[in-house]
């Protein structure tokens, strides 16, 4: 395809089987960097009736030959994506040949080298860039892998399954077989090849199977993948004792590398993984930095059953995989540390990322029904809202049927590639429910609003509730209809307990709002006060609540409520109004009420840390935006930074002490030690909030001292918006502390450009340090200056605008994917004030002239349309 070809868009009712079964595939790869030859064998049965068309781009083709016989020229057609054998019998094997050249490999989709060692990203579509394949997730395919290099440049050679022989050639070569029983589509396959440091410990199964477990590391690092595989073994344990489901293979590897696209590749047996998710010390990791690797840890090694056993079918049942394993490895994390906390932290991130995207000209639902490129469909709402389904159907049908219609899924689906549809029959059959409805979740994009009017008739003790759903149109999709949306709901005394409505036990019920409008009456016993609705308890529904609750009401709800995740929520939008409020009226001082409140809050939940240091946060910047239209950033931040401060005034002493006392020593990342160092950097935070020359002086001492990364991090980006010379002696410190550890200087670009103005993430892009080259360093300045910093990326000069834009120009020709991510920042330029969006818009219409990649030719025209 040309680079100016506007996307084609691919549609889901187009789906057609393959018309051909590949049981085997033996890959012979004799590796070389800038030219790997690449033999491919594999054995093809006609399934029904069509041609035979296989996938390849950027090949060499040397020879291609059917059934041992070489191929002319015109026995097929060739362009630069496909390759079409004109008659095929019905069986026959056929061997290719090609060259391929991954040292010019710059968009990491594919065999590319990084750090001097091979290694491979093939979902969804880089194993097209390896071989000819019929490259699509519904042709599984048994394994074998062969292959040679120079044994001293490359000593260790992995792939997935188990290994076979190996032995040297005479030349300095050597090589390598694996062998992987488990059919398998080809976005799961892997390689890497080179010389690496190995952290290896064993499992045994719930089966009695040993298993081999190593993780791969840049040479000396090797006890910095110790944490890595204590998650590893820790999930493998999980995942049998809450579902049943055992590794399957003798061999478990992880690979870490520095040049990867994103997180981390479930390959069968053979996990590749962003090495920021991999590498972590005491020293230079933080307690998020642990806390990401075991989660990330975890969602790969689920995959092993969400994902490789049973795949999908098409691209389309994305969120089959992804949606089904970020709620597998969210239970994970919440069975290892704080269910609520770790709620919370997911609520988090889906209403600032997801309802983001539900609400800009990106919006798609969870289930898309056509794409233009497959890699711009790897979205929060995929994800994230792909997961929050899963829990609100175990809310729907209970925790009992779900991880019935598990079991059943596990059972009947293994070795298959499967939909949305299969998925679903599983938990109608569980549940003897009809979930037809519950499936226009995935058709529909955009975030539900549920309208909750209460009326209480003291005389019958009854609740009466009126609730409404609507959900905004979304692009191109105007007429929505009504989806069943679970509510776990209380009543509470107001004196710390449940008043149990007829019907309901334990104090909790669930309503199920599933038309348009619905009228609930609540009884409850004979001669009871009026309650308090506690409603969408744990979130269970991914929807926005909209209630018509003063603020004394919202007080009183939060000091009488029960569900810890409510207690919080009720707190963000109490904090959430106050900011509209204070950007309203610039010179009014923020509601004493509520900050009181709020402080009591913190300080009445000190003994369990990291729950009051999230009451601390704040509503993010990019959630707040979806609650005003216009919106002016700026005004926001601003106003934001008022309440902070005024918070930070109230607990004043309060930080002192905690912050007066020794951080936990000996250090461990473990979940109890990571709380009471969350509250320690929620208050040196709240230190900077104060914005006081004597507060810049406190942190610079307490970033001195700080015994570990986590608050001398915290204590770098508090120190990052003065402007004094604490902050740049703070800056340049840290830089010759860390300079030779790339994942450290990775977060002090970050703190600096998601801290800073345009001007500073230019400099940052200017940087020594910054490298086109490493997705990491480009996301270190430029998603956390476009993601995080949204007031100065939508500055009305416009500079925001721009410095994203360049880094976005410069990155497209190198690697596609990762500018189009980039640039999916713009998302909301919709909603911003006019000299902003004049500004976005204006500065997206020339990237769209500038005539980018299919990936970001399809953001653009998204965005735009
Ligand atoms: N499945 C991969 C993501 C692949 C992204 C391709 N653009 C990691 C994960 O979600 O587990
Ligand atoms: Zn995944």
């Amino acid at each position: 395809m040309l680079r100016t070809d506007t996307p084609v868009s691919i549609k889901l009712e187009e789906y057609t089987p393959y018309p051909f079964e590949i049981d085997e595939v033996a890959l012979d790869f004799s590796l070389d960097p800038k030219a790997t030859r690449v033999k491919t064998k594999m054995k093809v049965r006609r399934t029904a009736d069509g041609a035979f068309v296989l996938d390849g781009v950027k090949l060499t083709l040397n020879e291609i030959r059917l059934n041992g016989k070489a191929l002319r020229d015109s026995d097929y057609t060739r362009d630069d994506e496909k390759l079409t054998i004109k008659t095929v019998p019905d069986e026959f094997t056929l061997e290719t040949d090609v060259t391929i050249d991954p040292s010019s490999n710059t968009a990491l989709s594919g065999l590319y080298i990084s750090g001097g060692r091979f290694c491979s990203q093939c979902e969804a579509t880089g194993f097209r860039y390896i071989t000819y394949w019929p490259d699509r997730p519904d042709v599984m395919s048994r394994f074998h892998v062969r292959m040679d290099a120079d044994k001293s440049k490359y000593p260790i050679l992995l792939s997935n399954g188990t290994p076979g022989d190996s032995g040297d050639h005479s030349d300095g070569r050597h090589y390598a077989e694996w062998d992987d029983p488990h059919p398998k589509p080809s976005y799961l396959f892997a390689l890497c090849a080179g010389d690496y440091d190995v952290w290896r410990d064993t499992f045994t199964t719930m089966n009695g199977d040993h298993v081999d477990l190593g993780v791969y590391v840049d040479k000396g690092q090797a006890t910095s993948a110790e944490w890595a595989m204590e998650s590893l073994k820790a999930s493998m344990k999980w995942d049998e004792e809450r579902f049943a489901r055992a590794y399957d293979l003798g061999v478990f590897n992880i690979v870490a590398v520095r040049d990867f696209n994103f997180g981390a590749m479930e390959n069968k047996g053979l996990n590749i993984f962003n090495s920021a998710y991999v590498l972590a010390s005491q020293e230079s990791a933080t307690d998020a930095d642990f806390e990401a690797i075991e989660s990330i840890v975890g969602h790969e090694y689920f995959h092993n059953w969400t994902g490789n056993r049973i795949t999908c079918r098409d691209w389309f049942q994305l969120c089959l995989k992804e949606g089904l394993t970020v709620f597998r490895d969210q239970e994970f994390s919440s069975d290892l540390r704080s269910r609520p906390v770790q709620r919370i932290k997911d609520v988090m991130g889906l209403r600032a990322r997801q309802f983001a995207e539900d609400a800009g000209p990106l919006a798609h639902p969870v289930r898309p029904d056509k794409y233009g490129s497959i890699e711009n469909l790897y979205t929060a709402t995929v994800y994230s809202k792909g997961a929050e389904l899963i829990r609100a159907l175990t809310v729907l049908i209970g925790m009992d049927a779900f991880d019935k219609g598990m079991q059943i899924y596990f059972d009947e689906f293994d070795g298959t590639a499967s939909t949305i549809e299969d998925f679903y029959g599983c938990f109608e059959k569980a549940s003897g429910k009809d979930l037809s409805q519950f499936r226009r979740w995935y058709a529909q994009a955009g975030t539900p609003s549920v309208r909750i009017d209460e009326d209480w008739n003291g005389d019958t003790s009854t609740l009466t509730l009126s609730l409404r759903q609507s959900t905004p149109a979304t692009p191109g999709e105007t007429d929505k209809q009504p989806v069943p949306i679970p509510l776990r709901a209380a009543l509470l005394d107001g004196k710390g307990g449940h008043i149990d409505a007829d019907g309901w036990q334990n104090g909790e019920g669930v309503i199920v709002l599933d038309t348009e409008t619905k009228t609930v009456e609540l009884k409850l016993p004979q001669g009871s006060d009026k309650p308090l609705l506690s409603v969408n308890r744990q979130f269970s529904a991914p929807v926005h609540i909209d209630r018509d609750l003063s603020n004394e009401q919202l007080l009183e709800l939060a000091a009488s409520e029960t569900d810890p995740f409510n207690i919080w929520d009720n707190f963000q939008t109490l904090a959430r109004s106050e900011i509209f409020r204070l950007l309203d009226n610039p010179q009014s001082p923020p509601d004493e009420a509520l900050i009181s409140a709020l402080a009591d809050a913190v300080r009445s939940n000190e003994s369990d840390p990291a729950f009051a240091a999230l009451l601390t946060v704040l509503p993010d910047i990019g959630e707040l935006f979806q609650h005003r239209d216009p919106v002016d950033p700026a005004g926001l931040s601003d106003a934001r930074k008022r309440l902070r401060k005024a918070l930070g005034e109230n607990l004043k002493s309060d930080a002192e002490r905690i912050l007066a006392e020794p951080s936990p020593a000996p250090f461990e990342p473990n979940a109890e030690q990571a709380g009471i160092r969350s509250l320690r950097t929620a208050m040196i935070g709240l230190t900077g909030a104060l914005d006081t020359p004597d507060a810049a002086r406190k942190l610079k001492a307490l970033f001195d001292a700080a015994p570990n990364m986590t608050e001398s991090l915290a204590c770098l980006r508090t120190l990052v918006p003065f402007k004094t010379s604490e902050r740049e002696d703070a800056i340049s410190t840290f830089y010759e502390r860390w300079k030779d550890n790339p994942l450290v200087i990775d977060k002090w670009f970050a703190v600096q450009a998601g801290q800073g103005t345009a001007e500073d993430a230019r400099r940052l892009s200017e940087h020594q340090d910054f490298d086109l080259s490493n997705p990491n360093r480009v996301r270190s300045v430029a998603a956390a200056f476009a993601m995080t910093n949204l007031a100065a990326f939508h500055a009305r000069d416009g500079e925001g605008h721009k410095v994203i834009a360049d880094i976005a120009l410069d990155t497209d020709p190198r690697n596609p994917a990762l500018a189009a991510r980039l640039l999916t920042s713009f998302e909301q330029w919709r909603k911003l004030e006019p000299v902003a969006k004049a500004s976005a818009e204006r500065t997206l219409k020339s990237l769209q002239a500038a005539s980018l990649s299919k990936n970001t030719m399809d953001i653009l025209a998204r965005a735009l349309d």
